[in-house]
C-alpha cells in the first residue's frame, strides 16, 4: 500500500495554499496516486477547473499583508466534541460577549459495517471516527477555532470545507492534511444557521471522501436563541443529529458487495459506481439502523426535539411519520423565519436543516427520508420511542379490525 503522499508534481511549501486540490485533482485524473495496486479508471475523470497558480500567489501575499485581527479581550472556550446523534453541551442563549470556541477533530479512517444484514462495509473516511461527524455549536459572532489532525495510519490526504465560514473554500485551502499531520484554523461565524461542513481535496477526491462519510455539521445559534415568526423565544429540550450518507458501494459479479484491505484502495471502482448517481445505501448516521431497534432515539411526551438533519451531497426531504415540523428552518438559515406545520421538509444536497417537535403522543414514530424506496430499502429511517400518556382526543381506534362481512 502505497500512501497517497505528493508525488513531485507541485513543490509542497506550507505557502501553496491549494496544494492538496491541485494534487488530488491530478490523481483523480489517473486514479494512480493513492495505491499502486488501484486498477485504472475505465472512464477517465475530467480535470477540474484548478485556480491559476498566479491567483494562489495573490491570495498567499494578501494572507500575509493582512493586519493580524486582534482577538486579545476574547475568552476562550473548549467544546467538547460527542458522538452523533448527540449535541454538545451548550447555552441556548449565548451569555457574554463573543468567545473563541476550540474544537477538536481527528480524521480517522476506518472499516466500517454498512449493513449487517448484507456484510456491506466502506473504509469510511470520518472526523473523530463516526459518520457523520460531530456536531458543533456556536452563537452568531463567536470564532471557532478548529485543530484537525490526521492519524498516521491513514493513507489519504484530507481537509475541511466549512459551510458556515468565509474565505479560502470555507477553510479548505487551509486545511489540507497528510496522516501525521496537524492544522488549526479559526474562523468567524457570522451567519446564524445550521451548516454542512465536509471533506474537499479536489477533484473527484471531494465526492470520493464525501461519500464515504466525510461530513457533518455546524449550528450557529442566534444570540438570543431561536424565534418563531413573531420574534418569540423557541427552546427545545434535546437535539437528534441526523447525518443521511448516501454511499455507492461496488459490487461482485454475484451483487455481493466488494471489500477492500485498505483505505483508497475503492478508488476506482467507487467512482464507478458513483457515476451511476444512483446510491446502494442512503443511511442515517452511517450505517443500516444505527437510529432504530435499540440504538433508537428517545424522548417523552410534552418534550420539544431540534432535529438537525445534514446531507453534504444529495437532496433528501425528511418526514416524521405520526408527528410534524412544527417550526422548519428547511434551509437551515436562522435569519430567516420559520415555516410552520409541516409534513415533509426538502434539505438541498449540500447543506443541513433543522425542524422543532413537541411530541403530543406515546409510542414509535418513524423519521424518515419519505423517498420511501430509500427509507424502507436503502436505509433511510430512524425511530424516536416516546414515553406518556395516550390522548384520544388526537387520535382513538374506534373500532379495532373486524370480520366485516363486505
Ligand atoms: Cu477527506
Amino acid at each position: 500500500m502505497t500512501k497517497f503522499i505528493n508525488p513531485g508534481l507541485l513543490p509542497t511549501s506550507r505557502r501553496n495554499v491549494l496544494r492538496g486540490s491541485v494534487l488530488a485533482g491530478a490523481a483523480a485524473m489517473t486514479g494512480s496516486m493513492v495505491t499502486g495496486s488501484t486498477p485504472s479508471v475505465p472512464n477517465p475523470v475530467p480535470n477540474p477547473n484548478l485556480p491559476d497558480a498566479r491567483v494562489l500567489r495573490v491570495q498567499q501575499r494578501e494572507m500575509e499583508r493582512a493586519a493580524p485581527a486582534d482577538l486579545s479581550g476574547l475568552e476562550r472556550v473548549r467544546q467538547k466534541m460527542v458522538r452523533p446523534p448527540f449535541a454538545p453541551e451548550h447555552e441556548q442563549v449565548a451569555t457574554g460577549d463573543p468567545k473563541i470556541v476550540e474544537v477538536e477533530m481527528v480524521v480517522d479512517e476506518r472499516l466500517m459495517v454498512v449493513d449487517e444484514d448484507t456484510g456491506a462495509s466502506i473504509w469510511a473516511m470520518t472526523y473523530n471516527g463516526s459518520v457523520p461527524g460531530p456536531l458543533i455549536i456556536v452563537h452568531q459572532d463567536d470564532y471557532v477555532e478548529l485543530t484537525l489532525k490526521s492519524l498516521s495510519r491513514n493513507q489519504l490526504e484530507h481537509n475541511i470545507d466549512f459551510h458556515a465560514s468565509t474565505g479560502a473554500l470555507g477553510g479548505g485551502g487551509l486545511t489540507h492534511i497528510y496522516p501525521g499531520e496537524e492544522t488549526v484554523l479559526r474562523w468567524k461565524a457570522t451567519k446564524p444557521g445550521v451548516f454542512t461542513y465536509h471533506c474537499a481535496p479536489g477533484g473527484a477526491m471531494i465526492p470520493y471522501h464525501v461519500c464515504h462519510g466525510m461530513n457533518g455539521a455546524v449550528m450557529v445559534l442566534p444570540r438570543d436563541g431561536l424565534k418563531d415568526g413573531d420574534g418569540n423565544p423557541l427552546t427545545y429540550d434535546d437535539i437528534a443529529y441526523i447525518g443521511e450518507q448516501d454511499y455507492y458501494l461496488p459490487r461482485n459479479e454475484d451483487g455481493t458487495f466488494k471489500t477492500y484491505a485498505n483505505a483508497g484502495d475503492d478508488y476506482a471502482e467507487s467512482l464507478e459506481a458513483m457515476r451511476t448517481l444512483t446510491p446502494t445505501h442512503s443511511v442515517f448516521n452511517g450505517s443500516v439502523g444505527a437510529l432504530t431497534g435499540t440504538n433508537a432515539l428517545r424522548s417523552e411526551v410534552g418534550k420539544t426535539v431540534l432535529m438537525i438533519h445534514n446531507q453534504a451531497n444529495r437532496d433528501t426531504r425528511p418526514h416524521l411519520i405520526g408527528g410534524h415540523g412544527n417550526f422548519v428552518w428547511e434551509s437551515g438559515s436562522f435569519s430567516d423565519a420559520p415555516q410552520t406545520g409541516l409534513e415533509t421538509w426538502f434539505i438541498r444536497g449540500g447543506s443541513a436543516g433543522a425542524a422543532m417537535y413537541t411530541f403530543e403522543q406515546p409510542g414509535v414514530y418513524a423519521y424518515v427520508n419519505h423517498n420511501l424506496i430509500e427509507a424502507a430499502i436503502l436505509g433511510a429511517t430512524a425511530h424516536f420511542v416516546v414515553d406518556g400518556e395516550w390522548d384520544n382526543d388526537l387520535m382513538e381506534q374506534v373500532v379495532a379490525p373486524r370480520t366485516s362481512g363486505a
